[in-house]
């Protein structure tokens, strides 16, 4: 009994410690207000559910204001349009903006999709934009910024992949996702994976969060994950998404502040050496 409180107490304590770091953290950059993030993936794949967990876990309560596509069986994307999303802990507004961009479908993503998320991280998107699938945002519309300043580009490109679809990505899917990590990295961006849905990909998990380092099956996926992607390992991060409960919950909040402080701090990294780009 004592030992599991000592346990508990641990892990409320490292929620805490990564929230404070996070509520403490500034841009690098002194022209760079708040740092933007891309949120890319396919329909479903958890994007606007992993934008609210992370408010969730700061609030201390399920927050949904990123809209949850919850039909099942779903063929449209909900999140048309590029919308960024502030993060707030309590009154205070967090100075990192997550822009959450429509799905990408392997079997549509045409090479329109591909420039337009391009465009999107380097900040050549004007938020509202709806998305035209057949149609690739030139410099001739309204909606393109041909002149972004720092705080528009993205310096992180986050891709959500449900953990229990990792088997079934196809070739063609693989093909552009490496196309587009390519053309990103090229200018200094990282792409980091965040694998939603872990419950559904092992029981154990499902029963216990906290099994999620030890689970074979997890580690299987987020392997599988990196060589198709060509992502370090260390840049997967495994999540579970709030989406049926009432309560928010330590051990939920603690795997989705890990994968925020990382992800922020990729992102500041880069905003730091910008100008090099
Ligand atoms: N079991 C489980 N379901 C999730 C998780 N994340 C999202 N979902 C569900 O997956 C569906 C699609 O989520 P959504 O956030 O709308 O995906 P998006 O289209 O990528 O924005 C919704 O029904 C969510 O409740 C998760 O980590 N675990
Ligand atoms: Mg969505």
């Amino acid at each position: 009994m004592v030992e599991l409180h000592i346990i508990v107490f641990c892990f409320d304590r490292q929620k805490e410690a990564l929230k404070k770091k996070l509520e403490n953290f500034f841009p690098s950059h002194p022209d760079v207000k708040d740092i933007k993030i891309l949120v890319a993936g396919e329909i479903a794949a958890g994007k606007s559910s992993f934008i609210n967990s992370i408010n969730s876990a700061f609030q201390g309560r399920i927050s949904s204001r990123a809209l949850v596509n919850s039909a099942a069986g779903n063929s449209h994307s909900f999140t048309q349009k590029l919308k960024g999303f502030t993060i707030r802990s309590g009154k205070k507004t967090l100075p990192f903006v997550f822009k959450d961009i429509m799905g990408l479908e392997s079997e549509t993503l045409a090479g329109a999709q591909i420039e337009d998320i391009i465009n999107a991280v380097f900040g050549h998107v004007k938020e509202s934009y709806k998305f035209n699938k057949e149609k690739v945002l030139t410099n001739e519309d309204q909606h393109y910024n041909s002149d972004p300043n720092l705080s528009d580009r993205s310096f992180c490109l986050v891709y959500d992949i449900a953990a229990n679809i990792v088997h079934y990505i196809d070739d063609q899917l693989i093909d552009k996702l490496k196309d587009i990590r390519q053309k990103i990295s090229d200018m200094g961006i990282t792409q980091v994976v965040v694998m939603t849905k872990v419950d559904e990909a092992c029981p154990l998990v499902k029963k216990d969060l906290r099994k999620m380092y030890t689970s074979k099956k997890i580690k299987e996926k987020m392997e599988l994950c990196s060589a198709i992607i060509g992502v370090p390992l260390t840049n997967i991060f495994p999540v579970k998404n709030y989406h049926d409960e009432i309560d928010t919950d330590d051990d939920i909040d603690v795997l989705i502040l890990k994968a925020l402080e990382q992800i922020v701090q990729l992102a500041d990294d880069r905003l730091e050496n910008a100008e090099s780009y």
